[in-house]
């Protein structure tokens, strides 16, 4: 099997364009035509498809890197005979003012004006899209139209563009609706004209990156058409009317919208958000510039799904609950908006990624999981003597042992002893976990995350400190795969190297339970007949009260503080 390098396409002209997004890896099997990147200019965004088929065997791209035609993108192992022609990549515009985008010679738009009365617009030559969808629905009867207007967004499985008029009046008639298929030459809408717009705008060149095989030079490869913003100096007719403006595709939303306020994201994202019947205007873009991911759209998904969250939709058709009424809605207050400048200076700063994924699903589990903590002390002084030696004993090694390595392992005795704190809830099971893998909150610069010590109950302290000090490392450079962050059946936040005594932590769904530990101190402890002075680590245990109960998780605390108060317990 021959080893093929794909790479960029024919882009127009775009120069430079930053890579935003990766959507494939090693080892994934992708088809001829499938998406592999998406790039993105000032103006654009679009997928970058492959030219083969095959299985990925190296990608030679990372997000941020500049690409150009020609650039390699990945290296497959290709499945069959040689590459298949390269498709153009579908681009999307950003919201700009449309004149800045606008090739007057792409298209002409196909119209019968007078100087007053009515006006008939119609779908100007859109190159090859044949049978295309009316996806939004940008205008209603009695708006006053501009010329050059956007009056609906069309789009076929690769690209979008918005279809706009070509001539100015107040729209007494509209032909389409969301749903609709057109094609060249069908009727819009229908205007009271105020402007003359010229009915012999001749049709445009095919260009040679979104054309068909016309208009290329010999030996180039022919491709699909697909929509890219326009040349500058491309194409023949002259003319003056509009172009049909490549743009973003929204599910069909209310025409009072504008248009300047459509959401960022690509045309898989958009087809996407569209088949789960998620209202991309609804979601928070995560990825670079605020675009929206399949990830965004998966959250959304989920929280909807989950209950915590509400479509305006869904908002609008539920009757807010009353005061003294059976209604289980929260029924909030909007959020307080408040001018903080009025009091003073500040300084906006956006939220990071992380913290940006992270709150989400903290807010998620602290909404939807009754949660309970239980707080104790464990009397950790021979233990603390025993790891103090411990490290002395390893100091050549370089090998630091923390507390937090022998809670882990002492979890695991605990998880043992009380299965059902090593479960999750699907519906109205309990899914009893059998592997005890530990995940430990890290603190980053840019955030909370939790990489997972896979099953823990096979490792010793020593080995779980070092993969803990690795992981933490890479947590911290921001290093770490989703594979290393996941599979937790419970989760340890230590903040014992900080400090504080006691808090809340938040169940990290869908485990059941998150121990939280802070900083140990040498407090007076009653033995009997007098107070010795005894290291106590304060343990902060949340449990999910679906699950679990009040006495179990207290006895799941006390077991804990028995190991670590006697950690031989642990071969037990
Ligand atoms: N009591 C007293 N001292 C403690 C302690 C405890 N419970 N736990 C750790 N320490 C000490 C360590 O022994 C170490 O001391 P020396 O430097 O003198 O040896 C020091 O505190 C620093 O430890 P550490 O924090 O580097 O190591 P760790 O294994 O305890 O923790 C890690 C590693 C990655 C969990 C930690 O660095 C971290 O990120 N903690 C924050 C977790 C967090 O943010 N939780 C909140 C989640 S909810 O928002």
């Amino acid at each position: 099997m021959a080893l093929v390098e794909v790479q960029v396409p024919d882009i127009g002209d775009f120069d430079e364009v930053t890579v935003i997004e990766l959507l494939v890896k090693p080892g994934d099997t992708v088809k001829a035509e499938q998406s592999l990147i998406t790039v993105e200019s000032d103006k654009a965004s679009m997928e970058i498809p492959s030219a083969a088929a095959g299985v990925v065997k190296e990608l030679r791209v990372k997000l941020g890197d500049k690409v150009k035609q020609g650039s390699v993108v990945l290296v497959v192992e290709a499945a069959g005979a040689a590459p298949a022609p390269v498709p153009a990549p579908a681009a999307v515009l950003e919201q700009k003012p449309a004149a800045a985008h606008v090739n007057t010679a792409q298209a002409a738009i196909t119209t019968v004006a007078t100087t007053s009365g009515p006006v008939e617009v119609r779908v100007p030559d859109i190159g090859d899209f044949k049978d295309v969808s009316v996806i939004e629905v940008l205008v209603k009867p009695g708006d006053g139209i501009k010329l050059e207007q956007s009056l609906i967004t069309v789009e076929s499985d690769k690209a979008s563009m918005e279809i706009p008029s070509g001539a100015a009046g107040v729209l007494k008639e509209l032909r389409v609706k969301v749903g609709d298929v057109v094609n060249i030459g069908d009727l819009l809408a229908v205007l009271e004209a105020s402007v003359v717009v010229s009915a012999s705008v001749p049709p445009p060149q095919p260009s040679p990156v979104r054309g068909g095989s016309e208009g290329r030079g010999a030996g180039q490869e022919s491709a699909p058409s697909v929509l890219l913003p326009p040349l500058p100096g491309e194409g023949g007719g002259g003319g003056s009317a509009p172009t049909p403006q490549p743009a973003q595709a929204t599910p069909p939303h209310d025409p009072t919208t504008t248009v300047q306020n459509l959401p960022h994201a690509s045309p898989s994202i958009r087809k996407f958000a569209r088949e789960l019947g998620v209202p991309l205007a609804e979601v928070k873009g995560t990825g670079p510039k605020g675009r929206i991911t399949e990830a965004d759209v998966q959250s959304f998904t989920q929280a909807v799904m989950a209950g915590t969250l509400q479509t305006k939709a869904i908002a609008a058709a539920t009757p807010a609950a009353k005061p003294g009424g059976g209604g289980g809605e929260l029924n909030l207050l909007a959020w307080p908006k408040v001018d903080f400048t009025k009091f003073g200076p500040v300084e906006r700063k956006d939220l990071s990624r992380i913290k940006k994924i992270s709150g989400a699903n903290l807010h998620r589990n602290w909404v939807v999981i009754p949660h309970v903590t239980n707080h104790d002390d464990a009397d950790i002084t021979e233990l603390e003597a025993f790891r103090v030696s411990t490290n002395k004993e390893n100091e050549k090694s370089g090998l630091k042992v923390t507390m937090l390595a022998f809670l882990i392992k002492a979890c695991v005795a605990a998880l043992k002893k009380f299965p059902d704190f090593n479960s999750s809830l699907d519906g109205d099971q309990l899914v009893l976990k059998q592997y005890f893998h530990i995940g430990f909150a890290a603190d980053t610069p840019n955030g909370l995350v939790v990489p997972v010590i896979k099953d823990a109950d096979k490792k010793g302290v020593l080995a779980i400190s070092k993969e803990m000090g690795e992981l933490a490392a890479k947590a911290r450079e921001g290093k770490l795969t989703p594979a290393e962050m996941s599979g937790a059946c419970f989760t340890i936040s230590s903040l014992g190297g900080i400090g504080g005594r006691y808090f809340t932590p938040i169940i990290n769904a869908p485990e059941v339970a998150i121990l939280g530990v802070c900083r140990s101190n040498m407090e007076p402890v009653w033995d009997g007949e007098k107070f010795v002075p005894r290291l106590m680590l304060p343990l902060s245990l949340s449990w999910d009260h679906r699950v679990i109960d009040g006495a179990s998780a207290a006895r799941f605390n006390a077991y804990l503080g028995q190991i670590l108060g006697d950690f031989r317990r642990v071969m037990l």
